[in-house]
């Protein structure tokens, strides 16, 4: 499955995830027996680094990177993003700690990503579903890429998604270290990054499961940022449409003038 592929780091990152983590890991270890495992811990109070060190003395493929302090879930990936390219993989695998990312369905996502830099694993394609989200999940999730979709104008159905596979090659070409997000719009950053470079993104349907086991991490203040990050992008964007065009107009209406002369 990853012959062509090469080596491939499946990153998980972790705040207090110590009764869901293993139980996810082995499912990895089981149906993807080749690939490797990192866990970023951002210093979970629960114990979850101390149970990721447990399980990587016992198995060679499984590695942890514990962080100093919560800082959430776009700077946990980055550091694990510099570990992978460090080491010399291929590509790296983005997968919740929870059991929402079905490890049995990350076959489909690395055989797509024989032919693709970025593979999201899409609920919201033909084929994709949740399973026991509640109303407000799907919604927000729903409303969420219908607004990035309308104000970034980016092809993609959900690019909130966090199950997704990089080539490490296209993590260099998107050029990651102006990036600040640091909740779930770090997904959405990313897919803008990997649209406007001109690599090749496809969606696979997946069927997201809600966690039986721990809390969700998400809360007011990640939805703000998410918000606040595609609203402020989508200007950006629609202002370097309207100078582009603005340019052009300029320029059919006064053929041969340099743009010093039209500007002085
Ligand atoms: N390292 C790290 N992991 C985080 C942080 N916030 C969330 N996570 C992890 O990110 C994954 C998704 O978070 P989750 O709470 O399940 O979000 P939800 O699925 O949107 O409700 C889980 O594996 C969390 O443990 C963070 O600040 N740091
Ligand atoms: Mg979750």
């Amino acid at each position: 499955m990853t012959d062509t592929l090469g080596r491939v780091l499946v990153l998980i990152p972790t705040y207090n995830e110590k009764d869901s983590l293993p139980g996810v890991i082995a499912r990895v270890r089981q149906s993807q027996p080749r690939v490797d495992v990192l866990v970023l811990d951002d210093n979970s109070p629960d114990g979850t680094g101390v149970i990721a060190e447990r399980l990587s003395a016992t198995d060679p493929q499984v590695h942890v990177l514990h962080r100093a302090d919560k800082e959430g879930l776009g700077r946990a990936y980055l550091a694990g993003f510099g570990w992978a390219q460090e080491r010399g993989y291929d590509a790296v695998v983005e997968m919740d700690a929870d059991g929402s990312h079905q490890p049995e369905q990350l076959g489909g996502l690395l055989a797509a990503a024989e032919h693709a830099d970025l593979v999201i694993g899409s609920r919201w394609v033909p084929g994709g579903a949740t399973h026991n989200w509640p109303h407000t999940r799907n919604a927000l999730s729903r409303g969420a890429n219908l607004y990035a979709r309308a104000a970034l104008g980016v092809p993609v159905r959900d690019a909130t998604a966090g199950y997704r596979v990089y080539r490490t090659s296209a993590l260099q070409a998107m050029d990651l270290d102006g990036v600040a997000s640091q909740g779930y719009c770090f997904q959405v950053d990313l897919t803008l990054r990997a649209v406007d470079r001109g690599l090749r993104v496809v969606e696979v349907p997946i069927d997201f499961v809600e966690r039986e086991i721990g809390s969700s991490k998400m809360d007011g203040t990640i939805v703000r940022e998410a918000l606040g990050r595609v609203t402020l992008w989508g200007l950006q964007r629609r202002s370097a449409q309207v100078a582009s065009l603005t340019r052009r107009a300029v320029r059919s209406a006064n053929p041969g003038a340099t743009w010093h002369e039209l500007t002085d």
